[in-house]
């Protein structure tokens, strides 16, 4: 089954196209497509803004659609920027990393979190699916290591002394919030594949019946 990423972050797809092959999943970045979607994230939660990205490429592209919405959770912040994480100030990531820094000057308590709540929507009356994600780290005093996007490399996941960003992809796609929300989705995902694997069964038998 085909299941396009209702994203143009490529970042994100890049972190998601292997995962979901065991399954008989093949994702499909949204930037490769000829329909460009620019959704108002305008929900108070993750699951609400997940949810109105995958219904949004869903609906356009008449297929099975998958988002991500993902945040930063800092707890001396009062667990900002969170929702708002990828508006949170005007820039580039890296603008919102030092912004970050700036607002965490002086703070002891370093505790993170990152949240990532993956929605798969139907084009069909299947009932949409949600799952939420979660790895706890601190907050790094400086930006370190290259990979990654966003506030990686500020994120020290804990278990490890190196931000997202130093330890790279590999390590990242296992432990993240993202990995974690993959996991889940795709456990969900197996039976409603298994579904409309018999239902397009019967609809050829259906046919070659007649
Ligand atoms: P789409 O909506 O098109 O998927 P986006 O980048 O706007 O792309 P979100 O609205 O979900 O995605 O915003 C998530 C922001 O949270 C993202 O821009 C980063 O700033 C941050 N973020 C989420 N996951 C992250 C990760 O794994 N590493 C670093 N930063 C992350």
């Amino acid at each position: 089954m085909k299941i396009v990423l209702a994203s143009s972050n490529r970042n994100k797809y890049r972190e998601m196209k292997e995962a979901f092959g065991p399954i008989g999943v093949e994702l499909i970045y949204g930037g490769d497509t000829d329909v460009s979607i620019e959704v108002d994230e305008t929900g108070d939660s993750y699951e609400e803004n997940a949810l109105l990205k995958a219904r949004a490429w869903s609906e356009a592209l008449g297929m099975a659609a998958l988002a991500d919405d993902s945040g930063l959770e800092v707890h001396a912040l009062g667990g900002a920027p969170g929702v708002h994480s990828a508006r949170a100030v005007p820039g580039s990531d890296a603008d919102r990393t030092m912004w970050l820094l700036s607002q965490m000057e002086g703070a002891e308590d370093r505790r993170a979190r990152f949240v990532s709540c993956i929605a798969v929507v139907f084009p069909d009356k299947e009932p949409p699916l949600v799952y939420r994600g979660i790895c706890s780290g601190t907050i790094a005093s400086n930006p370190r290591g290259s990979g990654g996007f966003g506030y990686d490399p500020i994120f020290i996941p804990d278990g490890y002394n190196a931000t997202f960003a130093e330890l790279g992809n590999q390590i990242k796609t296992k432990i993240s919030h993202r990995a974690m929300a993959i996991k889940g989705i795709a456990e969900m995902l197996i039976p409603v594949l298994q579904y409309y694997a018999v239902r397009t069964m019967e609809k050829s038998r259906f046919v070659q019946g007649q």
